[in-house]
């Protein structure tokens, strides 16, 4: 059965708040570059659209996806910044590193979300192939880059709205 896939860059841009007053951490990690620094310009430009200055998007690296919870935990405590977006792609090879990989990111994401004061979003492809990497990087599908700084955005501004209340 064919099932229609979202277009990652595409959102309502009016249900996005300004961004300007907002820090960001961006932790990319270093496997597969080609396609995660794709999905770190979709991301910065995504935040800079938005009103984020310049300064206050920090960008920090680890070697892979695999070091991405560690990285994130990293930024969050030692830095003021509102959210962390963590960048990764993980292609399915012939071993089972792919699953190992995949689950420990999932649930060290998940478990830092439950215990950072901030959010943390996931800003992760696991893919088949290269190419279906490039189609979510950039490519047909969109950049999964774009999507997890309007996600960031919107956490952000939840939290925020919840402050005082
Ligand atoms: C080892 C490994 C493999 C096989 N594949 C990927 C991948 O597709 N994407 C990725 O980001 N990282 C990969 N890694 C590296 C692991 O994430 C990690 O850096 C190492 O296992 C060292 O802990």
């Amino acid at each position: 059965m064919a099932t229609s896939l979202k277009n990652l860059s595409d959102y309502d841009i009016q249900s996005v708040a300004d961004a300007s007053d907002m820090k960001f951490g961006i932790v990319v990690a270093e496997w597969n570059t080609e396609i995660t620094e794709a999905l770190y310009n979709g991301a910065y430009n995504t935040l800079i659209k938005h009103g984020a200055k310049e300064e206050n998007v920090i960008k920090k690296y680890v070697p892979g996806t695999f070091e991405l919870t560690l990285g994130a935990q990293a930024v969050a405590e030692n830095t003021d910044v509102d959210a962390v977006i963590v960048l990764g792609c993980v292609i399915q090879g012939e071993t089972r590193h792919f699953d190992f990989i995949c689950q420990g990111v999932t649930y060290g994401i998940t478990e830092l979300n439950m215990k950072l004061n901030i959010p943390v979003i996931f800003g992760v492809l696991t893919t088949d192939n290269l190419q279906q990497a490039q189609d979510r990087a950039g490519g047909k599908h969109g950049n999964k880059g774009d999507e997890a700084a309007v996600t960031a955005i919107k956490m952000i501004t939840l939290q925020q709205s919840l402050k005082g209340n």
